[in-house]
């Protein structure tokens, strides 16, 4: 799963994330390819992911945890290359 990879390597490794390594096992446990996870996450069909619809799939991801804010926006920013805060699925994707 080199695109979680790619997220844990952005993640500040002073606070270690738990629920990266869950959403880990999740995906691989549930054979989710990355494009399907965005799909998933991408309600409104529109292409790109707000943090709004990240927080949504996460939670329905990994119900149990809570995830601040801070590390949900971290995480928008690992992907997002052109920086509108928003990821395109070809940000998510490649
Ligand atoms: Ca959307
Ligand atoms: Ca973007």
């Amino acid at each position: 799963m080199p695109e979680l990879q790619k997220i844990k390597g952005k993640l500040d490794p002073s606070k270690p994330s738990n629920w990266i390594k869950k959403l880990d096992n999740e995906l691989l446990k549930t054979g989710i390819s990355p494009k399907v996870a965005f799909l998933n996450a991408d309600k409104n069909q529109n292409g790109v992911c707000t943090l709004e619809e990240l927080r949504e799939s996460l939670k329905n991801l990994l119900p149990e945890e809570d995830m601040s804010l801070a590390e949900l926006k971290q995480i928008v920013r690992s992907f997002d290359i052109n920086n509108n805060g928003l990821i395109e699925e070809d940000e998510f994707i490649r």
